[in-house]
């Protein structure tokens, strides 16, 4: 009896302490919660919240996305200070009020006119001798938006009792992109299988919909498609749309527009008519029919993303007719309704040159052809989502077309969720990129009317296949919404919200997540160096293959390395791809000295001994940065293990598994490559380099059979 009585005591206390260790919510962290972890804050500063959240003040009856709003304050405010508001008819001292010009109290002046249907204000007011926070916006959408902004202040430590905010998006349409299978296998998906459980859609509809709905309008995420580009005609039969629909009804309140990606092919795949021709009458009729019915299950549906003519995709060019004549024939079904066409750029025939130069000679000479509910989506640069490549010459080129910008946020080229790399600095390089064709120069952002981004989420428990992963998927809804933020602001504000509010931890965060890119650039592609990835899954170094049934697909099509030198000339005395830009850039880009150094190799072939800035050879100067690529991602791992008190043990551990093997692989990708630019070269290293640790013999037997990401 009394040893019973001992081992119960023992194992209450073993639960007790284990329960201890358990955040406050009861939930391990594990990446879950994303950004959205509402755990309890320091207590001063739980005291300053609830001062200013005591209570909520919103319009009765609240449509299901004021409900959505009103249910996040609450969820939010309960969780990082222990209290939860209630409901007030009236405004008391403390009270959040979330206002419409319908609602907002008598007096109080706003920027009505400069919100839109999306922006929202912050404002800290005395309204009655009362110190109240108003959330004011047209649209209960932006006063969606506005509680996910007052949210994000009160977890990064702003000063609530003096509010005054005020944000607008710039670009309309904000989409993720998913390239997700019917089978729920995911193209270049990083974290797990599909989150759409088409098999078990529309008779379950998981919870897990909704977190994603939230997570994205905490971003202002208005759109998403939700199947591949390479897509399946099944995704547009009845018992898809049934299940799209479902998913649709989830993510309406919260903003989001579904789409869907459309095979070019389906009134043949699927009508059983002889030609998809998009000037024959019976195809024009059977995609407005089908427009017609995907808008009874989905009154509000976005539209049609479409890749045609591409990689092996059936479009207009099958019937000798343009991207334009293809485009136009999906617009004008779905123009009745109010959808949109986005027709991807990202093409490039069998046959030709310089595949950097395919997407702009297609599409340019199209500029005027599209029907105006077209937006041509323009990958950020000209070849494919590499670490670094220079801006896409169509941004700018085609001005009487709106454009979309398509970033990748699944890391397909950079190193997979394993690699820490943070993708805000990509983002900012490209959409700050100033295309100098207007008189002034105007950037990328200015340029376009929509971003879409590849997305890299998936059934993991993290979402994103890692947890840093997730801060690519916040950089791009945040700079999405508002390119003039600072990448590394972001980073910061995502480390407050995911990780810790510790000022130093969060600096040492951010530093490590600011440099992260640069790292990624440097030991896979420095210099301008592109596609020199494994074949087929893109896995690790491989600048060696040269076999492949396309030229261009090979690593050593895109070097070019030899005994001469290394490098691509797209200068007039090459493929002249220069001549596709401004002409102030063409110019420029046109001689090394005045083109930027790290893009030097897109652009020029140049010889191992030509002189760089830093006064060492070209051959010197890559290794160098192979190395210097190498070393930075040692001193991340210094950082992460420097931050390690102030962040919870499992997702620690976690980032510190994957940094060594982020190690691990930059060291494999810069001895690979060195040993093979040696052995093109010749040329010895240079004094004091680390020869690499294997032949380039055992570097090129490697084989990575079941790599994921390959997709159905
Ligand atoms: C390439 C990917 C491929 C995609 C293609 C695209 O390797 O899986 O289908 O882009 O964007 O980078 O269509």
């Amino acid at each position: 009896m009394k040893n019973w009585a001992q081992g119960l005591r023992a194992r209450c206390a073993a639960l007790c302490l284990a329960l201890a260790l358990l955040p406050a919510h009861g939930t391990t962290e594990d990446g879950y919660d994303v950004w959205l972890r509402y755990r309890p804050l320091p207590a001063a500063a739980q005291a300053r919240v609830w001062a200013q959240a005591r209570s909520l003040v919103h319009a009765e009856p609240a449509s299901p996305t004021l409900q959505a709003a009103v249910a996040e304050l609450k969820r939010g405010v309960a969780g990082l200070t222990g209290h939860e508001p209630k409901v007030a008819r009236q405004p008391t001292a403390g009270a959040l009020m979330l206002v419409t010009p319908a609602t907002a109290p008598a007096g109080v002046a706003l920027p009505w006119g400069e919100l839109g249907a999306e922006g929202y204000a912050l404002r800290s007011l005395t309204l009655q001798g009362r110190a109240v926070t108003l959330i004011a916006a047209c649209t209960d959408r932006g006063l969606l938006y506005g509680s996910f902004a007052w949210l994000r202040a009160a977890q990064t430590g702003a000063d609530l009792a003096a509010l005054n905010q005020q944000s607008t998006p710039k670009v309309a349409l904000r989409l993720l992109n998913h390239w997700d299978n019917l089978d729920r296998t995911v193209e270049r998906g990083y974290a797990g299988a599909s989150i759409w459980d088409w098999w078990k859609l529309p008779d379950l509809v998981d919870a897990r919909y909704t977190d994603y709905a939230r997570a994205n309008a905490s971003l202002g995420v208005n759109g998403t498609v939700l199947n591949n580009v390479n897509a399946k005609a099944e995704s547009l039969t009845a018992p898809f749309l049934a299940k799209a629909a479902a998913v649709a009804n989830v993510l309406r309140p919260y903003g989001i527009k579904v789409w869907l990606s459309a095979r070019f092919s389906a009134p043949k795949d699927l009508g059983g008519l002889p030609t998809a021709d998009p000037l024959d009458p019976a195809v024009r009729a059977w995609w407005k029919a089908k427009a017609d019915e995907i808008y009874r299950a989905i009154p509000d549906f976005g539209g049609f993303l479409v890749k045609a003519n591409s990689e092996g995709q059936p479009g207009p060019q099958d019937y000798g007719r343009t991207h334009a004549d293809g485009a136009n024939l999906l617009a004008e079904a779905l123009r009745p309704h109010g959808g949109q066409v986005m027709w991807r750029a990202f093409v490039y025939a069998p046959d030709t040159g310089d595949r950097a130069m395919q997407g702009y000679a297609e599409f340019q000479p199209l500029d005027g052809r599209f029907a105006p509910n077209v937006i041509v989506q323009v990958k950020n640069g000209a070849v494919d989502f590499q670490p670094r490549e220079p801006f896409h010459p169509l941004f700018g080129a085609m001005p009487k077309t709106p454009l979309a910008l398509e970033l990748q946020i699944t890391k397909e080229y950079l190193g997979f969720s394993t690699h820490l790399v943070y993708l805000g600095p990509l983002f900012e390089e490209v959409l700050r990129a100033d295309t100098r064709r207007q008189p002034q120069g105007a950037t990328v952002a200015q340029q376009v009317t929509a971003i879409a981004g590849v997305a890299n989420i998936g059934t993991d428990r993290s979402w994103c296949g890692s947890q840093f992963d997730c801060a690519n998927w916040y950089a791009f809804g945040r700079l999405a919404w508002d390119a003039d933020l600072s990448a590394e602001a972001v980073a910061r504000e995502w480390v407050q919200q995911t990780f810790t509010t510790a000022p130093g931890a969060v600096r040492t965060l951010t530093a490590l997540m600011a440099t992260s890119r640069e790292a990624v650039v440097d030991y896979m592609t420095p210099l301008g160096l592109h596609h020199l990835m494994g074949t087929g899954h893109h896995h690790g170094p491989a600048p060696w293959v040269n076999d492949l049934e396309r030229a261009d697909w090979n690593p050593t099509y895109f070097h070019r390395a030899g005994r001469d030198g290394i490098g691509f000339d797209r200068t007039p005395t090459g493929s002249n791809a220069v001549a596709q830009y401004a002409p102030e850039w063409a110019a420029r880009l046109s001689r090394p000295e005045s083109t930027p150094e790290d893009w030097l190799l897109w652009f020029h072939h140049l010889p191992w001994d030509h002189r760089m800035a830093s006064g060492r050879t070209l051959w010197a100067e890559l290794i160098a940065r192979y190395d210097r690529g190498e070393a930075r991602v040692a001193e991340m791992r210094a950082q992460w293990a420097a931050v390690r008190a102030d962040i919870d043990p499992a997702r620690h551990a976690e980032v510190a598994a994957y940094l060594a093997v982020q190690a691990a692989e930059a060291r494999w990708w810069r001895d690979a490559c060195v040993a093979y630019f040696q052995s093109v070269s010749g040329l010895p290293l240079p004094a004091g380099t680390r020869p690499p640790e294997r032949t380039l013999q055992a570097y090129k037997a490697l084989r990575f059979n079941f790599a994921p990401g390959r997709g159905g």
